[in-house]
Order: structure tokens, then C-alpha cells, then sequence
């Protein structure tokens, strides 16, 4: 397929190459999920949350649901970023209504000096096996976008055992045994290159870095910590022969986007809390931008929703390099009926002469 064309097919390819299109794409984190009834009703019939993400064929249907229900530019793997720590054999579960949790916590550094690397074509396996048949089910729609999560919001949900506020246990590792925390993303940092190289080898055509967590570190913390792994990651994957994009959404850490430019990523996600012609301004046009909508948003009336997105357009310009996106995940209680004002809004005023190129 050529990148000339520029129909919904490429849209979000050649946004993510900062080359013009016809109109700004959009996907939207978490669109496949529990605001769809349909996606409830998968998740019903599968179980549990990791029988969805085990089975190519479940896991096909659910990343499928929101492209067939929406216009959207591009599909996201149906997965979790915790698949990594479930295949390093620390015991994964998804408590319906509380989120995951670690049977087997890192909390000891025996614990951390054990750990090995998984392989992608084997221990988790069903991931590429996905990746293929959705390529294939999605027959060229919209591209397939695949993501790992960073190593240090790995660590932070293998060392705590699942979501916290506090980071207890991961910043007393940090200031009482940082070799061993660097140790963990070591580890970890070659566990997510394989994994995205597996999945890039399976038919991603781009792949994302979820630093869900970037934000809870002091500015040197992150640079010690989070900045690294991600720039180490963005210089090292194999991005294959069609030199496969890649994304970084490091939330909460916007003091970092100068640096986070310059880490070899071809984009970053944004979060709500920059407008995205301040971050235009501090990335010099050196990446694509991915944002960067307050996701509250979702619940306001339909007029209003699409004057934000007016506004956000606008706020962004004419420059080449957009893909619009809610600042975080869709939050599980909101209308799918709002997707569709989203989208068509973007597409409406996206189109506007003035906003190309
Ligand atoms: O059915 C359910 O109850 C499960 C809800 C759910 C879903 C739909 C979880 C549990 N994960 C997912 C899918 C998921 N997770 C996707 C699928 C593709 C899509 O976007 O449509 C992706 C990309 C993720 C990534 C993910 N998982 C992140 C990074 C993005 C982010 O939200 O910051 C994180 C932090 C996770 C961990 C996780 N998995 C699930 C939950 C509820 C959480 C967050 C836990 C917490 O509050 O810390």
C-alpha cells in the first residue's frame, strides 16, 4: 500500500510522517472498551479480561468493535501493557470494578535478580498471533497500531502488585537500591524491544510507548528513570523495512517534552494539561503530536464538545504532524453516541483549508 493516497486508510500513517492529509485523523486510547456494549458483552462471554487478551480470535473481535461502530483512522491492539509481567511468571488477575493485580509483587531483590527475559514468540505468543489475524480482518481498513508499556510503568505495577496512589514500595526501591530498580528496567527495557519487534514483525504498523506513570517523578528521578529506557527503546527497536513509526505518551510529564523530542520518537502523546501549540512551540516540529483533549469532555453537551474541539484544532494550526486523540483513555460511562460527535467534528473541521498544509 502507498503512502500517496490519502484516504482513511493512511490518514494516520502519513500524520505520524508529518506529510499533509486530507483531513486530521483520530483514534481515541481506550476505544476499545467498556463504554461499548458490545465490548461488555465480549467480556461476558470470554470470562474474564485476560481470556479476551489470550485468544487471537476474541481479541480480534473487541479491537474491531469501535472501527466498525465509528470512523476512525486507526485500530489499537486489543492487549494490556501488564502482559509482560504476567509472562515473567508474576501472577496476573483482573478484579472486576478494581483493576489488575500481582499475585507475586516484586518485593525483594533476590526477587528482581531472578527475573528473566520472555520470549515474545513463545511465552506470549497469542500477542503476535493477534496482531496477524487483525492485519488480516482489518484488510488494509486502517492501520494497526501495537504498544507495549514503558519499563518504568512496568516496574511501578510489578513492584507495588497493581494500581496505587503512593508509590511506596517503587520509590523506596528507587533512593534505597537504585541499582536494582535499574537492574528491573534493564530487564524489562529488553523484554519491551523484543516484544514490539515481534509485533512489528506480526504487522503493526505502529507501536506505542505507554509511560502511563512518567508524571509521578521528581525531574531528575525521570531522567535517571523513565527518560533513558524510552530513549534507549526508540534508538534500538528494529523498525522493520517499512520503518514502522513509533509513539511515546510519557503523562504527566510534560517539563520533559524538549528531551522526549529528542529521543528518536517519531511522535509523543499529550496530555490535557499542555495546550498543543505550547508543545508545537517546544518540539520544534521535530515529532508528530498526539492529543490532546480533556477526556472530561466526553460528558458535556454535543455542541459544546464539538466547540472544544474546534477550538483544539485551531489551537494546534495548520501545520503538517496532528492526530487527534483524548488526553488519557475514555472513561467507561460515557455515551458512545459522543464518539460519534468526536469524530465527525474532527473530521468536519479538520478539513478546513486554512488547518492544511
Ligand atoms: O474489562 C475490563 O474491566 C478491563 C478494562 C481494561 C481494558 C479495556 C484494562 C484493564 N485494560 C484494557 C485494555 C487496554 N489497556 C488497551 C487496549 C486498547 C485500547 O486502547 O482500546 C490498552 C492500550 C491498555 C494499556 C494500559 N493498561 C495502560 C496504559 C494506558 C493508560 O491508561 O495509561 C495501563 C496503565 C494499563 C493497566 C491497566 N489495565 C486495566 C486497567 C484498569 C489498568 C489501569 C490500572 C490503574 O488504575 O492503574
Amino acid at each position: 500500500m502507498s503512502l500517496n493516497d490519502c484516504g482513511r486508510h493512511n490518514r494516520f500513517l502519513r500524520a505520524l510522517r508529518r506529510l499533509p492529509v486530507d483531513t486530521t485523523p483520530i483514534w481515541v486510547m481506550r476505544q476499545a472498551g467498556r463504554y461499548l456494549p458490545e465490548y461488555r458483552a465480549s467480556r461476558q462471554r470470554a470470562g474474564s479480561f485476560m481470556n479476551l487478551c489470550r485468544s487471537p480470535e476474541m481479541a480480534c473481535e473487541v479491537t474491531l468493535q469501535p472501527i466498525n461502530r465509528f470512523e476512525l483512522d486507526a485500530a489499537i491492539l486489543f492487549s494490556d501493557i501488564l502482559t509482560i509481567p504476567d509472562a515473567m511468571g508474576l501472577g496476573l488477575e483482573f478484579i472486576e470494578g478494581e483493576g489488575p493485580r500481582f499475585a507475586r509483587p516484586l518485593r525483594t531483590l533476590e526477587s528482581i535478580a531472578a527475573l528473566g527475559v520472555p520470549d515474545p514468540e513463545v511465552e506470549l505468543r497469542y500477542v503476535p498471533d493477534a496482531v496477524r489475524l487483525i492485519r488480516r480482518e482489518l484488510n488494509n481498513r486502517v492501520p494497526l497500531i501495537g504498544f507495549a508499556g514503558s519499563p518504568w510503568t512496568l516496574a511501578c505495577y510489578m513492584v507495588e502488585g497493581g494500581p496505587t496512589e503512593r508509590f511506596a514500595h517503587i520509590k523506596g526501591l528507587m533512593w534505597d537500591h537504585p541499582q536494582a530498580l535499574h537492574q528491573l528496567l534493564d530487564v524489562l527495557t529488553q523484554s519491551v524491544k523484543l516484544y514490539l519487534e515481534a509485533q512489528i514483525r506480526a504487522g503493526a504498523q505502529a507501536v506505542m510507548l505507554f509511560d502511563s506513570w512518567g508524571g509521578v517523578l521528581a525531574p531528575g528521578d525521570y531522567r535517571e528513570f523513565s527518560l533513558p529506557n524510552l530513549r534507549q527503546l526508540a534508538q534500538s527497536i528494529d523498525r522493520g523495512p517499512d520503518q514502522v513509526p513509533i509513539i511515546i505518551f510519557s503523562r504527566g510529564a510534560n517539563g520533559h517534552l524538549e528531551a522526549l523530542a529528542q529521543t528518536g520518537a517519531d511522535a509523543l502523546g499529550i496530555d490535557w494539561t499542555v495546550s498543543l501549540s505550547e508543545a508545537r512551540a517546544r518540539t520544534g516540529g521535530r515529532v508528530a503530536l498526539q492529543g490532546n483533549l480533556d477526556p472530561a469532555a466526553m460528558y458535556a453537551a454535543p455542541e459544546s464538545l464539538r466547540l472544544q474541539v474546534d477550538l483544539l484544532l485551531r489551537d494546534y494550526g495548520s501545520a503538517p504532524g496532528h492526530i487527534f486523540n483524548l488526553g488519557h483513555g475514555i472513561t467507561p460511562d460515557v455515551n458512545p453516541e459522543q464518539m460519534t460527535v468526536l469524530v465527525n467534528a474532527v473530521h468536519e473541521f479538520g478539513k478546513r483549508q486554512e488547518l492544511l498544509a
